[in-house]
């Protein structure tokens, strides 16, 4: 090794990549220890780097289309896939993307903490045509228990003050595949976008919310109505109605013009394509909440929200480890409670646990980032991930959910409603990862 090469290796080691070790609870040795063969340079050797010189290499044809609107580049070949029923490889309920279905996220591909909106996870409940709604024509009626019930048009809702913030929606089906292959099948049907609009407690105050209010039905403007009923004190706490999606209107299968956002709550309750909200004093059963929630009126709404829960999406099943080495084991960890606190990772089967770094601020009930840097040395082992949230409240093993339901654990075990628990990966010797439970 010259002392060139051995110079920018001490360089390193004493900067950026040993800072960002420390803060993960790990030493690294060297970079060499850190970075895989392929990717060192020849001592010596000065680096061949492609060109891309016009005429000489391949170049992306600028169209009047990437003019307008951008595209990723064709070597990104990442895409969301259409759910599995109970049985891996049986297709869900509705095998024709017109009806929108459950549509899942590429989970292992996911980088940061926002999912592209062409890549969010899509659900629709009753499997209706997405509606092709003229946001000129579209009115939102808020009535039912107010001094002043309103018809707004989309213009009139975006001359309310605005909120812009980052959560996550998940459908309580998520993680009812649980013994499928990979992380898109367990657990993509939740993603995690910016969300732009006016709150609901802005537009019921305009409306003049009278006092008997105990609860709102929220409904969708497609052919089968999703309505979903909640609780009001909710909706004068956190609940946006949302316009925009990471900069831009909402996408059509995302509920556009306009959706509710309804911050921790399982994802059934962020009605899309909403039309109708009525006030109203009493639970009431609909389209959405029948047969799908718990029906007993006290004990309905204390079930809605999602408890801490964390993924670890690299390594994840089916994802192989080229080699012995350094990794970054990263995940996404939220919470419906609040922001995360604390995010753990083992590699010993949930012997031992070692704090990841958290990347970025941890925001209430949004994805937060995580990772840990980790020396593979070849090993079988299972590796997995467990958020702490604010609140204190640490997310379970699958062992002990079906304890505190007071159920036999069985590897097929799944909980009756939003299922939290710890997700385990499995890496043979030959680097090879697989699910954890099966
Ligand atoms: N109008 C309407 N809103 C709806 C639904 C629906 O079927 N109709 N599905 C719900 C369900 S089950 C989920 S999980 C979320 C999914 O939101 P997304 O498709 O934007 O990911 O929307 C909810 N909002
Ligand atoms: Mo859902």
């Amino acid at each position: 090794m010259g002392s060139k090469s051995r110079s920018r290796r001490d360089l390193l080691k004493g900067g950026a990549l040993a800072a960002g070790a420390v803060a993960a609870g790990t030493t690294v040795d060297s970079l060499t220890s850190i970075t895989p063969a392929s990717a060192q340079t020849p001592a010596g050797a000065a680096p061949e780097l492609p060109s891309y010189a016009a005429n000489s290499a391949p170049q992306i044809p600028v169209s009047p289309d990437l003019v307008s609107y951008g595209a990723r580049s064709h070597y990104v070949k990442s895409v969301r896939i259409q759910e599995d029923g109970r049985a891996p490889g049986v297709l869900a309920r509705y095998n024709d993307f017109g009806l929108t279905l459950h549509i899942q996220t590429p989970l292992q591909d996911s980088i940061g903490t926002i999912q592209a909106s062409s890549l969010h996870y899509c659900a629709t409940t009753k499997g209706s045509f997405v509606p092709d709604i003229d946001p000129d024509h579209h009115k939102l009626m808020i009535d039912g228990l107010v001094d002043r019930p309103r018809i707004f048009s989309m213009a009139d809702l975006k001359r309310f003050p605005s909120v812009t913030r980052f959560h996550f929606v998940e459908c309580i089906a998520n993680s009812a595949n649980i013994t499928h292959k990979t992380v898109q099948q367990t657990h993509g049907t939740c993603s995690n976008a910016e969300w732009t609009g006016v709150l609901l407690s802005t537009l019921l105050k305009e409306c003049g919310l009278q006092e008997k209010a105990t609860w709102f039905v929220a409904e969708g403007a497609e052919e089968v109505k999703g309505a979903s009923t909640l609780p009001i004190n909710k909706a004068m706490n956190d609940v946006i109605v949302a316009y925009g999606m990471n900069g831009e209107p909402l996408r059509p299968q995302q509920g556009f013009p306009v959706r509710l956002i309804v911050p921790g709550f399982e994802g059934i309750f962020n009605i899309k394509w909403l039309q109708h909200i009525k006030v109203v004093d009493q639970y009431q059963l609909n389209m959405n909440d029948f047969g799908h929630l718990r029906r007993e009126e006290t004990t309905a709404s204390l079930g809605y929200t999602w408890g801490p829960k964390s993924i670890i999406t690299f390594p994840s099943g089916t994802q192989k480890l080229p080699e012995h080495g350094w990794y970054e084991i990263t995940g996404l960890a939220w919470s419906g409670n609040g922001a995360v606190r604390k995010v753990e990772v083992s590699t010993d089967n949930g012997q031992t646990w070692h704090e990841a770094e958290l990347k970025g601020i941890p925001l209430p009930k949004a994805h937060t980032r995580f990772g840990y840097m980790w020396k593979w040395e070849g090993e079988e082992c299972v590796i997995m991930s467990r958020t702490t949230d604010e609140t204190g409240v640490i997310q379970p093993t699958r062992q002990e959910v079906a304890k505190a339901l007071g159920v036999p654990y069985a590897p097929n075990f799944r909980p009756p409603g939003t299922n939290n628990s710890i997700m385990p990966w499995k890496i043979a010797k030959d680097g090879s990862v697989s699910n954890g439970i099966v």
